[in-house]
Parts: structure tokens; sequence; C-alpha cells
């Protein structure tokens, strides 16, 4: 039987890299995005199904639960990410209302609609969090705030899960070099966003995290990965990376 998956923020970096993994293990990939533009192409390239789903809309979480139907193999909250950098004393409260909205609040309203399907297939539910969780830095409260914010929703169901054959699971991935992510943080000023990874050697990249996803995904049922924190080799903390 075909096992069936859906990513969140399948349309680029992270969650479009995992969706084409869990395709080459197997899966049936449901990528769920707000830009069809993108996950279209993506699923016609893999053989999934590509549905326009804003997390932040309810009416949109509820289609996206219509489209999986009543059984769902694994669920990867990857949509999420970083607005700004400001201090808190120069906080931008509807960057962190976007932040929260999406990483912690999407997530869970995601998580939440698709519970009865991943019951109902023994399923599992990885959240895809970040090292932004594991340690405060400055100019990250914020996001710091919204990703810990979203680990908590990870040990909240596992716990409430505890019993029942659904595992839950989440993979804390430090500096990534993708397209978007420091794109987006920054506001589009691709100067700044290209600053944060100059000099690193080799920080990770997409392909890196999906791999790590898919094998978290894919251990077998009794082996519950609880969390995995995966840096490159030149991150040795989160204030701790090296600049060749
Ligand atoms: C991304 C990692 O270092 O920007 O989630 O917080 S970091």
């Amino acid at each position: 039987m075909t096992l069936t998956a859906v990513v969140t923020g399948a349309s680029s970096g992270i969650g479009a890299a995992t969706a084409r993994a869990l395709a080459e293990a197997g899966y049936r990939v449901v990528c769920a995005a707000r830009r069809t533009d993108r996950i279209e192409p993506l699923a016609a390239e893999i053989g999934g199904v590509a549905v326009a789903c804003d997390i932040t809309d309810p009416a949109q979480v509820d289609a996206l639960a219509a489209a999986v139907g009543d059984r769902l193999d694994l669920l990867v909250n990857n949509a999420g990410g970083a607005v700004g950098t400001e201090t808190l004393a120069e906080a931008d409260f509807d960057a962190w209302v976007t932040m929260f909205e999406t990483n912690v609040l999407g997530a869970g309203r995601v998580t939440k609609a698709l519970l009865p399907a991943l019951r109902a297939a023994e399923g599992t539910v990885v959240f895809v969090t970040s090292t932004a969780a594991e340690a405060a830095y400055e100019g990250g409260s914020g996001y710091n705030a919204a990703k810990a914010g979203e680990r908590m929703l990870a040990g909240a169901l596992r716990l409430e899960l505890n019993g029942e054959p659904v595992r839950v699971c989440e993979v804390a991935p430090g500096l990534v070099h993708t397209e978007e992510f420091s794109l987006v943080r920054f506001h589009g000023d691709q100067a700044k966003a290209d600053a944060v990874y100059a000099g690193v050697p080799d920080p990770l990249v997409a392909e890196d995290v999906a791999e790590v996803i898919t094998w978290v995904a894919t251990r077998p049922p009794h082996v519950n990965i609880d969390r995995l924190v995966v840096r490159p080799r030149a991150q040795a903390a989160n204030h701790k990376l090296f600049r060749g």
C-alpha cells in the first residue's frame, strides 16, 4: 500500500526538498502551500498532489484535510519562518503575529485537522522547528519564542498521544542556506540575506534537512525520534559559527 505524506510549505526550500525526498522514498506526497505556481509543477514532477493552503486560514486547512481524506501516514509541519531581526526594544509586533500565526498556530491548526487521519493510519507527525528554539539570540526574540512555542506543541502532543500508535517527532535545523529563508527574514534585502552565509564553509542545504526528515519518518513504527538537532559542521552552537 502506498503511504501518503503531507508537507506544508512545500513551495520552496526544506519543504520542496522534503516532498522530493519522500517521493523518492515511495510516498505519495500532498504538497501544500499558498503558491500554486510552485507546488503544481513540483507535484507533477514527483507524482504527487498539489493543494493550495494558507495554514493561517482555518477554511483552507479544513479543505486540506478534506483533500487528504480518511488516512494519512505522515504530516511534515514545515511551513513557517522568520520575519525580522529587531531587538525586543524595537520589536515589530506585526512580524511577531505573522511568525506566531505560521510557526505556532498554523502548525497546531494543521495537526489538529489531520490528526483523525493520522490516527486512522497509525501515522507520524514531524514538526520542523529550528535551533532558534534551542537558545535565544540577539534580534531573535520573536522567532525564538515562536519556534520554542512550536516545540511545545510537539512535546504536548507526544504526551497526549502516549499509548496510541502515532509518533510525534521534531527536527530542529540550524543554519540552512535556502533560497528564501533569510530573504524573507530581511524583507527581500538580498545583500543582508547573503551576509548570513558569507564565509561559512558548507552551510546545510535543504536536501540535507530533507534527508534527515525522511530518515526520522521512516524508522520502524516503535522508534520515535523525539528531537533531532542538525547543524552544519561550521556551527557548533547558535553563536559559534565559523567563517573562513
Ligand atoms: C533558522 C536558524 O539560526 O536563523 O531557523 O535561528 S536561525
